[in-house]
């Protein structure tokens, strides 16, 4: 079959037209209606934007090109030379299927995951420098938006956009090397933030290009046994099991529609023809709120400091009076709530399973286990509480501990891994945002002279 290039271009022209069409006769069309309430309450289910690859519904959760986690699971290619029964999809697959629709073949995942580890051998010398001259204790999602913005020095969109030599119809050619560049760069971006706040900036592990991406991402953390620096004395089997975990995170939190905080940044950003670098570092920006991605860090800080307050991590009534008085202090509960989801993420179901098929791994883990009947315990308090509209665990309840059973016990690195893989969906939006020629984003604003006259007030 062809590869990811000679894939889109067999695909641009009908999806062209077919966007075209919708343009030309179906503008006028409703999409729904936007209240007041919706201007001062952060556009809540206002559908005003134009996503490609991945859809969320507030009752099953995500699906990529239309398919569930589960579907994904089945049909998406998996590394090759992984043999063990409980291995997850590649990343590199999941990648193929948003920027195409299609499940791609043994061999074009294969291709796609050889072209990363190419892509992504070296980074720029210049990021290099920079990255190695960044203050140790500087928050490692902080690093990981500088060390990207400062990609775009080798931005092809940025170099020839500012020669004046590209015409409007190439803009996506050269936004999908950068992009491409950009996603391989990450397993090796990261694991010089890894090593900068635990190694003073010493290379933890070893760039493999025979390798697929969570392979390396997992390496450069130090986390595989080839390595020399396997620093967490993992046995063969337990490496294997956290590349994996790996996979499986890096493969399901690609996406999760448009309207997210780092997602819709990196459009944003992009539809001023910021090149992929500026665009997804502002992205990344955005993933560092503990609203949003951050939380990932939040939980597992919460998860510790309540195990270390409650006699035992299976006394229910310690529990629950640990998250009123979290609650009454007007905190909130981090891992529990979403904007859009109205029942428990398949994302953390699908990371609880992880653990749920390595019962001799986890069982003796005190904080796995308080993360399990927390998921049961939170929802009931949530709801007596009667604020949040969704009380059940979101994606990041169950992640960052599972990263923390294995040895990676820095909790503000956690978000980083978020953000090596939310860059493919929001990549592949700006892609077809080229293909398209979207246009700039600039919805209007409404001032307080507006709201009180929409609303009959003096
Ligand atoms: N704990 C306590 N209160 C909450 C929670 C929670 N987990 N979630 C929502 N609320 C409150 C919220 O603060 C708001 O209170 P107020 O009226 O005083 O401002 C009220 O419930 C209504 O909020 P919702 O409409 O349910 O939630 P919204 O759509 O505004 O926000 C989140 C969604 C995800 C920002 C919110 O649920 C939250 O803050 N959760 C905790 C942080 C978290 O886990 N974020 C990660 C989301 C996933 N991700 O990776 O991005
Ligand atoms: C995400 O994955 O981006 C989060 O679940 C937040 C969201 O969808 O709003």
């Amino acid at each position: 079959g062809p590869d990811l290039r000679s894939a889109l271009k067999e695909l641009i022209p009908a999806r062209k037209q077919e966007l075209l069409e919708i343009k030309k006769n179906h503008s006028d069309v409703k999409v729904g209606d936007i209240t007041v309430g919706s201007v001062i309450g952060g556009m809540r289910g206002n559908s005003s934007m134009f996503w490609q690859s991945t859809s969320l519904d507030p009752e099953e959760g995500i699906r990529f090109q239309g398919k569930t986690i589960q579907e994904c699971q089945a049909l998406l290619p998996s590394d090759p030379e992984e043999h063990d029964a409980k291995k997850s999809f590649l990343p590199e697959s999941m990648l193929w299927l948003l920027m195409t629709g299609d499940i791609p073949s043994e061999t074009q995942a294969a291709n796609l995951t050889r072209e990363l580890a190419s892509r992504g051998r070296t980074i720029p010398k210049n990021t290099n420098k920079l990255m190695e001259n960044l203050p140790r204790d500087m928050h490692p999602m902080t690093q990981l938006a500088i060390g990207l913005a400062s990609m775009n020095q080798s931005s092809q969109f940025a170099k020839r956009y500012e020669q004046g030599a590209l015409s409007k119809t190439d803009y996506w050619e050269y936004t999908l090397d950068d992009a491409l560049n950009l996603i391989a760069a990450l397993p090796a971006l990261s694991g010089k933030i890894y090593s900068n706040i635990v190694n003073d900036g010493k290379p933890l592990g070893e760039f493999r290009e025979d390798r697929d991406w969570s392979y390396n991402i997992s390496s450069l953390l130090g986390m595989t046994t080839k390595d020399s620096c396997n620093r967490q004395n993992l046995s063969e089997e337990q490496a294997n099991d956290f590349v994996n975990l790996m996979r499986l995170y890096t493969g399901i939190h690609v996406d999760h529609e448009g309207g997210n905080v780092s997602a819709h940044t990196t459009h944003l950003v992009g539809s001023a023809l910021g090149d992929p670098f500026l665009s997804y570092s502002s992205g990344i920006m955005g993933l560092a709120g503990p609203l949003h991605g951050l939380a990932a860090q939040e939980v597992v800080r919460f998860l510790i400091e309540m195990n270390s307050e409650i006699s035992s991590e299976t006394s229910t009534d310690e529990i629950e009076k640990y998250l009123w008085k979290l609650l009454d202090s007007k905190r909130v509960v981090p891992g529990y709530g979403h904007a859009v989801l109205r029942k428990p993420d398949p994302r953390f179901t699908a990371m609880l399973e992880f653990a749920e098929a390595r019962p001799q791994e986890f069982e003796k883990d005190k904080n796995v286990k308080l993360m399990q009947i927390l998921s049961k315990i939170a929802p009931e308090v949530l709801k007596k509480h009667g604020k949040t509209k969704n009380p059940y665990p979101n994606v990041d309840s169950a992640s960052g501990i599972l990263f923390y059973h294995y040895g990676i016990q820095e909790m503000l690195f956690f978000t980083v891994i978020f953000g090596c893989s939310r860059s493919m969906g929001p990549m592949t939006q700006l892609v077809w945002d080229r293909i398209f020629g979207l246009p700039i984003e600039r919805p209007k604003s409404l001032d307080m002279n507006a709201l009180k006259s929409l609303c009959h007030m003096s």
